[in-house]
């Protein structure tokens, strides 16, 4: 006979926390939100902790090495997402690990043998005056010489004007080494009266810009997350279709962290991808198992070597696998259940594994109650989807601003290996829908506000690390009535669009 669980799969809704005792220590400013990203034993440090538990998730509409970079910037890490070709991956994840504060790639470039009719052409469609003159005319070529609007008059001069008659040549430029600092670089605008100088490594050949108008957007954030080369840390997703394939790509691009990214992770092809990295890499690689929902899951996980687990299945906003199959388990029931196996997984082995709560996210204090069940860090798409940095266009819709965001199990998508469990490689049926959802404005900001409001809910649980609240947190089930008690009720609300940060 099938097995029947004795309660309902609970969702992150249906919870409250009770207050603990707040000392007077306990403010904003003494919570930490630090957390362990990969397994450590018992006394050492995570080869990896996040310095915010916030991961964006591995989708299109999400996570590429624009994310990467404001995630990193906030102290949190983007998986980025792998429906795509292994080069493009692969590239991604180098922009993202390359990318220096301040440091700008060259998006203006053309060749020396190219016309002044070009120039206007590109800086129409650019909207940018700086131009790169490289011999290929591409951002890494040998550069020959710069082009500004100060070189060229449209009114005077020929269209078909060669570059090469009218740019500043290399030997006239003053350029910066390459290596050099941000504030080296600053410098050098500042003393020649620069507005763009741009850097050049031994072999005359283009690095990057830095702009002068840029000077005062990049002071660093005390959160921000770097690895020992200073570079941000960032994480990208693969499958257990080609893994033999883009696993060596984006380590060899520099993937700090890397995520087998499936809808239903209890399975063989996960545990076969896992064995395959500890024998090419050992403990070297750290990659991350999901998604499961249960402790079995857990356990199978945990044994074939995931560095993390992840949990959820059905829950994402975007997604219609609950629908579509049939199979799935409210999230705050699966992610109990799994730290509860965690725990004991600790206890006996001394390994600790952290959980990633993926998906289901709404409000922000959802975050909250997903870290006080014992998660460590939690994965959002539709959340981050809203922001400025994700990939996805900015519409007007109706009269307000949306922003793009599709499933990766949508047929926009196309990411058939997420739904894979051998056999056809195609995608046989939808299990994510594509939608808009509310532009929200800055990463930066909303992040800032997001973590303040658990910072501040922690306080009142009298928690001031994620470890204290997962191991102090007192939580309640709240029934049906007291979830209208929760909202504003009995009232008339001046305005209708307050009610939560969703
Ligand atoms: P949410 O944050 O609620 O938007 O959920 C994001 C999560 O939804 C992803 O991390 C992933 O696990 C899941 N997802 C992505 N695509 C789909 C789908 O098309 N069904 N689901």
């Amino acid at each position: 006979m099938a097995q029947f669980y004795k309660e309902p799969s609970r969702t992150f809704n249906e919870y409250l926390l009770v207050p603990g005792l707040t000392t007077k220590e306990m403010t904003v400013e003494n919570v930490s939100l630090k957390t362990p990203i990969v397994k450590f034993r018992k006394g050492e440090e995570p080869p990896l902790s996040a310095n915010i538990p916030l991961v964006s998730a591995v989708m299109q509409a999400v996570s590429d090495d624009n994310m990467a970079v404001a995630l990193a910037k906030e102290g949190g890490i983007s998986f980025i997402y792998n429906s795509q070709p292994v080069e493009e991956e692969a590239a991604m994840v180098k922009r993202a690990k390359t990318y220096k504060s301040g440091f700008v790639r060259s998006d203006s470039n053309l060749r020396p043998d190219q016309t002044m009719q070009d120039v206007v052409d590109l800086k129409k469609r650019s909207g940018h005056s700086t131009i790169a003159i490289t011999e290929d005319g591409t951002a890494e070529g040998k550069m020959v010489g710069m082009v500004t609007s100060r070189d060229y008059r449209v009114s005077r001069m020929d269209p078909s004007t060669p570059i090469s008659e009218f740019m500043t040549p290399f030997d006239k430029l003053i350029t910066a080494p390459d290596g050099c600092t941000l504030s080296e670089a600053n410098d050098i605008l500042w003393d020649n009266k620069l507005n763009a100088v741009p850097v050049v490594d031994d072999n005359q050949r283009l690095t990057y810009f830095v702009f002068r108008k840029d000077y005062d957007a990049h002071k660093a954030n005390k959160n921000e997350l770097l690895d020992a080369h200073k570079s941000y840390i960032v994480g990208a997703g693969v499958n257990t279709r080609d893994y033999e394939e883009r696993i060596p790509a984006v380590v060899d691009a520099g993937a700090d962290v890397l995520c087998i990214d499936s809808s239903e992770g209890y399975s063989e092809w996960q545990s076969e991808c896992l064995a395959w990295v500890r024998k090419k890499y050992g403990d070297e690689v750290k990659i991350g198992a999901g998604n499961v929902v249960d402790k079995e899951g857990f356990y199978y996980l945990a044994e074939a070597g995931a560095d993390f687990v992840k949990i959820g299945i059905g829950g994402g906003s975007i997604c219609i696998t609950r629908e579509q199959k049939g199979i799935g388990r409210g999230q705050a029931t699966a992610v109990i259940e799994v730290a509860a196996a965690r725990d004991e997984y600790f206890q006996r082995t001394g390994v600790y594994i952290p959980l990633c709560s993926d998906g289901g996210i709404v409000y922000d204090y959802h975050m909250t109650l997903a870290l006080a069940m014992g998660a460590d860090f939690l994965m959002m798409g539709r959340y981050f989807a809203r922001f400025d940095e994700s990939p996805t266009s900015k519409l007007n819709v109706n009269g307000s601003y949306v922003k793009e965001y599709w499933g990766e199990g949508s047929n926009r998508a196309r990411n058939w290996q997420r739904y894979d469990l051998g056999g056809d490689p195609r995608m046989k049926f939808e299990e994510g829908v594509d939608s808009y959802v509310p532009y929200a404005g800055s990463l930066h900001d909303n992040v800032n506000l997001s973590m303040t409001k658990v910072k501040s809910t922690m306080c009142n649980v009298g928690a001031t690390s994620i470890r204290d609240l997962q191991e102090n947190a007192k939580i309640t089930l709240v029934s049906a009535t007291s979830i209208v008690e929760g909202g504003a009720h009995d009232v008339i609300l001046r305005d209708t669009s307050q009610g939560g940060n969703r």
